[in-house]
C-alpha cells in the first residue's frame, strides 16, 4: 500500500504532494513502482499533529480521488477519521477507508457498510495530539487484540462483510518502542484473529531509534527490514512511502518463501 499524503505537515513527506498535479504524478509513479493499493490522506496523524477542519480535509482529498479513482488500475483507499470525508471520498470512487480511529466517528460504520467499501481498522491509544506523551499498558498485545476484535465484530454486526475488513495494530500510535516491538513479535498471534493484518512502520520514529537515532529520510533500510519481518510474520498489507524498494524486497522474500517450486 503506497502512501500519498496531500498535507503540508506529514512527518516524512509533508508538503511534497500538496499540489494536485504533483499528487497525481506521485500516484502514477507508485503504480509503476508496484503498489497494489494507494492510500490518500489529507490529515497528518503524526504525534503532536493539530487536527484540520473537515472542510479542509475534503478540499485536499476529494480532488485527488476524483481524478484517480476511475483511472487507476489498483484500488484507492482514503486515510481519514471523519465520516463526512469518507462519504465524499466513496462518492468519488474510492473503494477502501483506512481509519486510524477504527470507524469510531459517528455514522462512520454505516457509511462504509452502505457503500460496500473495504476498511482497515487501526488501534490507537488516545489521540494524535497527546498519544505519545506517556502510553502505558498492562499487556499491550491483549489490549490491541481485544480492541480490534471488538471493532471488527461491531462492523460485521452493522453490515460490513468480514472479507472487507483488515486490522492494524497501529505502530507508533500511543506506543513506546517496547510496545511496538512486542506487537511486531506478536504478529503471528494477531494474524490468527482471521483478518488480514496491515502493518504501517514506514520511516516511523521507532525504526529510526532502532537504527541508532536517524532522521525520517534515512530510515529506508530499516523500514524495508521491518516490512520483510512483518510479511514473514503473516502481515498481508504493508503501508509504505518507499514503494519500489519495498516491493522489490518483498518480491524476493515471496519467491524465496513460496516461488518457483516446479523449477
Ligand atoms: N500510520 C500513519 C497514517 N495512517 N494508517 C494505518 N492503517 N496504519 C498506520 O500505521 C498509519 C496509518 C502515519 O504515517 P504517515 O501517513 O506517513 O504520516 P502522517 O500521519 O504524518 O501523515
Amino acid at each position: 500500500m503506497g502512501i500519498l499524503n496531500v498535507t503540508p505537515d506529514s512527518f516524512s513527506d509533508g508538503g511534497r504532494y500538496e499540489q494536485l498535479d504533483r499528487a497525481l504524478d506521485r500516484a502514477w509513479e507508485m503504480v509503476d513502482e508496484g503498489a497494489a493499493i494507494l492510500d490518500v490522506g489529507g490529515e497528518s496523524t503524526r504525534p503532536g499533529a493539530i487536527a484540520v477542519s473537515i472542510e479542509e480535509e475534503i478540499k485536499r482529498v476529494v480532488p485527488v480521488v476524483n481524478r484517480l479513482a476511475a483511472k487507476l488500475p489498483i484500488p484507492l483507499s482514503v486515510d481519514t477519521r471523519h465520516t463526512e470525508v469518507m462519504r465524499r471520498a466513496l462518492e468519488e470512487g474510492a473503494s477502501m477507508i483506512n481509519d486510524v480511529n477504527a470507524l469510531r466517528d459517528e455514522g462512520a460504520i454505516e457509511v462504509v457498510a452502505e457503500n460496500d467499501a473495504a476498511v482497515c481498522l487501526m488501534h490507537m491509544k488516545g489521540d494524535p495530539r497527546t498519544m505519545q506523551k506517556a502510553p502505558e499498558y498492562k499487556n499491550v498485545v491483549d489490549e490491541v487484540e481485544n480492541f480490534l476484535l471488538e471493532r471488527a465484530e461491531l462492523c460485521e454486526q452493522s453490515g460490513i462483510a468480514a472479507d472487507r475488513i483488515a486490522l492494524d495494530p497501529g505502530f507508533g500510535f500511543g506506543k513506546k518502542v517496547k510496545h511496538n516491538l512486542r506487537l511486531m513479535r506478536s504478529l503471528p498471534r494477531l494474524t490468527a484473529m482471521g483478518y488480514p493484518i496491515l502493518v504501517g512502520v514506514s520511516r516511523k520514529s521507532f525504526i529510526g531509534e532502532l537504527m541508532g537515532g536517524v532522521p525520517a529520510e534515512a530510515r529506508l533500510q530499516g523500514s524495508v527490514a521491518a516490512a520483510l519481518y512483518a510479511a514473514q510474520s503473516g502481515a498481508r498489507l504493508i503501508r509504505v512511502h518507499d514503494v519500489r524498494a519495498t516491493r522489490e524486497a518483498l518480491d524476493v522474500f515471496w519467491a524465496l518463501s513460496f516461488g518457483l517450486e516446479n523449477e
